[in-house]
């Protein structure tokens, strides 16, 4: 968010970070919510995740158990929204780490293609795919958007009293989460 890496460990329980920026020409808005990775904060998981409009599932490359996280958060995240087309992206960070790897990189891409979901890996520290990782789930953000608008318009005639709540409707700032 703010171009600059912390190398102090310091848990995070919930921190919320606004930036505009132009992304593939348009105006932007990113809500960003950095959300806790300890489980004692974990009463507040459901809440974003009925909140936010798209997610990124990152885990560490030098660390095994966040890994094994994934697939669980990403169940949780489809059954809280009650849909199975959430923009989701898979990702590996750390990557500088790479004589500390514990998660090969093909075992990340395979459970992001089980999942269906993109995937990635990052470096915090180097500033590796990081911008492009946030740029490529709010067009995935939008891309749904505009594909729930789409199939509002067509159900409309059907159902004119129709009152379905599309997420950033009208407008096309996205709203993000990290789960780590
Ligand atoms: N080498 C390296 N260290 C990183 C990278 N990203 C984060 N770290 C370090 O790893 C530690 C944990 O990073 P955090 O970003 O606090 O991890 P987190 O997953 O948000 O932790 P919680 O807030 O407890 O969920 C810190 O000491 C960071 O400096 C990275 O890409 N490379
Ligand atoms: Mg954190």
């Amino acid at each position: 968010m703010h171009n600059r890496f912390v190398e102090d460990y310091d848990p995070t329980i919930e921190d919320l970070y606004r930036k505009e920026c132009v992304i593939e020409g348009d105006d932007t808005l990113v809500d960003v919510l950095d959300t806790a990775g300890q489980e004692e904060f974990s009463a507040m998981r459901e809440h974003y995740m009925l909140d936010g409009e798209g997610f990124l599932l990152v885990y560490s490359i030098t660390e095994r158990d966040s890994f094994e996280m994934i697939e669980s958060y990403h169940q949780q995240i489809l059954r809280v929204k009650d849909s199975d087309a959430v923009p989701i992206v898979v990702v590996g960070n750390k990557s500088d780490l790479d004589c500390e790897r514990r998660v090969d990189k093909v075992e990340g891409e395979f459970v992001a293609k089980k999942l269906g979901c993109r995937f990635v890996e990052t470096s915090a520290k180097l500033g590796i795919n990081v911008t492009e990782t946030f740029i490529d789930l709010v067009c995935e953000i939008r891309d749904r958007n505009k594909e729930l608008l789409q199939m509002r318009r067509v159900l409309r005639p059907i159902t004119p009293d129709s009152n379905i709540q599309l997420p950033g409707a009208g407008c096309w700032n996205s709203g993000g989460c990290i789960l780590s």
